[in-house]
């Protein structure tokens, strides 16, 4: 199990931390999906085999264009 964090700087309240948490969570792989909404900090707990890109392109499938892979 891998843990990758985005920043995602356009969300803003809880309307966007579900939208993520869904579109992130209907993903294969993803065990759990935390939104900070303080932080704009996408916490994704995942398989090996599930790639960032791949989570990076269900965040921007939520409406949120940008967003910023972090070193763990
Ligand atoms: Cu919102």
């Amino acid at each position: 199990m891998i843990s990758a964090k985005f920043l995602v700087p356009a969300v803003s309240c809880q309307h966007c931390v579900r939208a993520v948490t869904t579109d992130v969570s209907s993903l294969a792989g993803v065990q759990r999906v935390e939104v900070d909404l303080a932080t704009k900090i996408v916490t994704v707990e995942h398989d090996q085999d599930l790639e960032a890109a791949t989570i990076i392109a269900a965040i921007q499938e939520a409406g949120y264009d940008e967003v910023q892979r972090l070193e763990a």
